[in-house]
């Protein structure tokens, strides 16, 4: 099964970050976490990103808040679908973060989520590697399945108390 890189600009980015680790986790995908930043360790950066298909790698998920470049400096290194996970909470509610990765140039694309959506980040890249891979597509079924009984669950819940 192809891995998913779950890379961040900062340790301060894990409380958000760790969610899309934790849903990954949830369906079963081999997943690697780093601190790798666009600006701080570029090279580092680079290279993770260079080699990241040779190394197994389906997708990579790119956090950073701020000036976030991180997304788009990793697309630059390869051809394997990049997500960006813009992180709020630092500016005019993270919009700062949203456009930094968002408006990439045309030849360097990476699919960006909400502000601080970890939980769609990681979906977004199960859902790529469920393309050509049996297993995570059925995960992905169950955890739709899932996710609707509980809404439906608590529907039924109030439909109960009579709101
Ligand atoms: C970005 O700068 C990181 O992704 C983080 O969201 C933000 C602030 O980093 P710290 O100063 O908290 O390390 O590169």
């Amino acid at each position: 099964m192809k891995k998913v890189a779950v890379i961040m600009g900062s340790d301060s980015d894990m409380p958000t970050v760790s969610k899309a680790v934790d849903t990954l986790g949830g369906l079963g995908i081999p997943t690697e976490v780093h601190i790798y930043s666009a600006h701080r360790t570029p090279d580092e950066a680079a290279k993770f990103a260079s080699d990241a298909r040779a190394n197994g790698f389906g997708a990579i998920i790119a956090a950073a808040g701020k000036a976030a470049h991180l997304a788009g400096a990793l697309a630059a290194r390869t051809t394997l679908p990049v997500i960006g996970l813009p992180i709020g909470g630092h500016m005019m509610g993270g919009l700062d973060a949203l456009l930094s990765t968002v408006q990439m140039p045309a030849g360097i694309p990476v699919a960006t989520v909400a502000v601080d959506g970890a939980v769609n980040a990681a979906l977004l890249a199960a859902e790529i590697l469920s393309v050509s891979d049996a297993d995570i597509a059925r995960a992905l079924d169950e955890k739709r399945a899932k996710d609707t009984a509980a809404v439906l669950a608590k529907d039924a819940a109030l439909a109960e108390k009579g709101e």
